[in-house]
């Protein structure tokens, strides 16, 4: 490679901003040493709610991006990825899922894809931040149409506390669509809302949590397989997938079964995603091959995370 000037130097190029003037940089403690960037082209809101910093803002290429405190939960670009593959690994593994909770998820996209089984007869949704929920419903459209369906009961508050109060064994599928392990979301990465899920859960239930990045986070991976085998007597798995504009560029998905019931084989699942459910609207990214490569992980991480060892 041509080479104008051999000498090292810690002087960036000029082409190198830290942070380059009109875009946004994703910058947190759980990704340190890098920032990936999107070019702005204007914000539209901007607020603060008694959780979290809400911004969204129109990028060049990602369409409309909502960013909490700092980090992109969404763009209109690659959201379907994500709100495809945590929604519907878990309840096509399962036959005819009626009861389904969604933790998190206030910008309704889980709801969305949750709302094509026609199995499905009841949706709890229980977001901290009524913000969020208002500002999806005025800036994505496509995302938080998923309120629409008659089915959905929004309730705002703690998804800790929801699970207190929930009877034993209600729901067929739990699905947490939580921001990261930093500020609002902390708690639930942790054992004891693990527990609390699996009481909700009927023998056989299950339940998909985002899971983050084999790339970043294999540290907080680990505990979370730790946990989760402890406390789901079922089956327990890690998936991933691609998701362009998230920290490395993937995000992973812990699935897990209750014991007691029938067991869940993830790998394979028993109740596809009809032609019905076209009729909601086409699915962009998943399908049956993407479900069964979901669960194939590098050897670097399969180790860690197929290691029996609490
Ligand atoms: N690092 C960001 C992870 C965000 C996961 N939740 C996104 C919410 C989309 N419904």
């Amino acid at each position: 490679m041509a080479s104008t000037n051999n000498a090292a130097s810690n002087q960036l190029p000029e082409s190198f901003g830290a942070v380059i003037p009109g875009w946004f940089s994703e910058i947190s403690p759980l990704w340190p040493g890098e920032a990936h960037s999107l070019k702005v082209e204007k914000i539209l809101f901007q607020g603060k709610s008694d959780f979290q910093n809400v911004v969204v803002f129109e990028s060049s290429t990602y369409g409309k991006v909502l960013v909490l405190d700092g980090v992109i939960q969404l763009t209109e670009r690659d959201e379907c990825a994500y709100q495809e593959m945590i929604t519907h690994l878990p309840l096509s593994s399962i036959p005819r899922p009626q009861r389904v909770l969604v933790i998190g998820g206030g910008d309704g996209g889980v709801l969305r894809e949750v709302s094509r089984y026609a199995s499905v007869e009841k949706i709890d949704i229980c977001e901290i931040d009524r913000m969020v929920v208002d500002v999806a419903k005025q800036f994505f459209p496509k995302v938080a149409v998923g309120f629409d369906d008659p089915r959905v009961t929004l309730h705002i508050g703690d998804g800790v506390a929801f699970l207190k109060a929930v009877p034993e064994g209600t729901y067929d599928a739990v699905i947490v669509d939580s921001s990261d392990p930093i500020g609002p979301a902390r708690d639930l990465f942790e054992k004891p809302f693990f527990e609390l899920i699996a009481k909700a859960l009927r023998p056989g239930g299950v339940v998909c949590t985002q899971a983050e990045s084999i790339w970043l986070h294999m540290n907080i991976i680990q505990g979370i397989v730790a946990n989760c085998r402890q406390v789901f007597k079922g089956s327990v798995n890690y998936a991933w997938t691609t998701v362009p504009t998230y920290p490395s560029g993937v995000i992973g998905f812990m699935l897990c079964s209750t014991g007691g019931g029938p067991a869940v084989d993830f790998k394979n699942p028993v109740n596809p995603i009809d032609a019905e459910s076209e009729s909601k609207g086409a699915l962009k990214f998943y399908n049956a091959e993407l479900h069964r490569a979901a669960f194939c992980l590098p050897s670097f991480a399969r180790e860690v995370i197929d290691c029996k060892v609490n």
